[in-house]
């Protein structure tokens, strides 16, 4: 496995001399925060983004994400013009040797919490998410609600010009159903994923987080029955998945161990990370450790290592700890933790599994 780590460019809290020092860590996955759904990234942006993760002595793991146009998620007549512009950004990644891309096909909220800053009963922060807030709420409300806590700082998928074209964006999905939108994915993937077979680039879809419809909004990526779904669509290795253990696990009715036995052949980029259950449609993002929340979190690394998952794994989302003053979720501190936590299930299951001569191999190669 490749351990990484999410970072957020030089927009980011953190700095790269601050990752480095997690023990065990290969590199980052990155982003260009100053993209919006549909522009390509250019060569000499991706190459300087690499530049400046290599200058800090790590490996630019993959990309997460690059956002998927909502022309092309809706349907509309402009989606042959932004499918284009993705290809250029997939061809222009493989010309800087980056070859992962996580990227999701969710309309309008790529995510939501109802609560950025939940206070546990430690002292710590997590995010919350409450469906009964939501079921109050209009689906603009939900900017207004990720806004006012998010503390300044830029949250992907919640940009402020994505909320100024909001009554234009909820109209170009107004009918369209989750058979539709499959169907979308589908006109996209026959399109891109020959691209990414011919240049080496592997996708991954990341799961609905929470897995579950909001505002009436379609949602394909919820369950493994949607996940088996869309890998059939194009049958390759390029088309996979990134298996969020969070965002999949909020709906206790996903048996993950089972999901990753089932399609852990295509899963091409692993979230990590823990999710405490509160109640019908209501949890909290807890510290990473099983004992902290609802998910068997030694049963999932063990099962990612039966399949013999061999890619880019990374803590997700962790909690705000040690005043620290970061974006919700991607505090430094407990996303290390988790790291460390993640390599130490590992480390011990290896050397259950690889006893002996192999020792020496045991905590890298898998
Ligand atoms: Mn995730």
């Amino acid at each position: 496995m490749k351990w990484g780590f999410r970072w957020y460019g030089q927009g980011d809290s953190i700095p790269l001399t601050h990752v480095k020092q997690i023990p065990g860590i290969n590199g980052v996955v990155g982003t260009l925060l100053t993209k919006l759904p549909g522009d390509i990234w250019e060569v000499a942006e991706i190459q300087a983004l690499k530049d400046s993760v290599k200058s800090g002595g790590l490996e630019l793991l993959g990309i997460e994400s690059v956002a998927i146009h909502d022309a092309i998620k809706a349907g509309t007549a402009e989606r042959d013009h932004y499918i284009e512009h993705y290809i250029q950004t997939i061809r222009n990644l493989a010309a800087c040797d980056v070859r992962l891309i996580c990227y999701s096909f969710k309309p309008i909220f790529g995510w939501a919490k109802t609560t950025l800053a939940h206070e546990n009963p430690d002292g710590s922060f997590s995010l919350l998410y409450d469906q009964a807030v939501v079921d109050n709420m209009e689906a603009s409300e939900m900017f207004k609600l990720i806004h006012s806590q998010s503390k300044g700082f830029n949250l992907p998928g919640w940009e402020e010009e994505r909320l100024k074209k909001f009554d234009s964006l909820i109209k170009i999905y107004e009918g369209v159903t989750e058979e539709d939108l499959f169907e979308n994915l589908r006109y996209f993937l026959e399109k891109v994923i020959p691209v990414c077979e011919e240049v080496d680039v592997k996708l991954a879809i990341h799961p609905d987080d929470p897995p579950w419809e909001l505002f009436g909004l379609p949602r394909i990526t919820k369950n493994l029955a949607d996940l088996q779904k869309i890998i059939k669509i194009v049958d390759s290795p390029y088309n996979g998945i990134t298996f969020c253990t969070g965002a999949l696990g909020a709906d206790p009715n996903n048996d993950l161990v089972a999901m990753i036995k089932a399609v852990g052949h295509r899963i091409n980029f692993v979230h990590f990370r823990n999710v405490g259950f509160l109640g019908e449609k209501k949890f909290v993002e807890s510290a990473h450790l099983s004992a902290e929340g609802s998910l068997d979190m030694a049963a999932i690394m063990k099962a990612l290592i039966e399949v013999g998952f061999d890619g880019v794994i990374r803590p997700d989302h962790g909690r705000t700890i040690w005043g620290e003053i970061c974006m919700p979720g991607y505090g430094l501190y407990d996303r290390a933790i988790g790291m460390s936590y993640l390599q130490g299930l590992h480390e011990a299951l290896m050397t259950v599994h690889k006893p002996g001569p192999k020792h020496d191999e045991r905590s890298v190669d898998m």
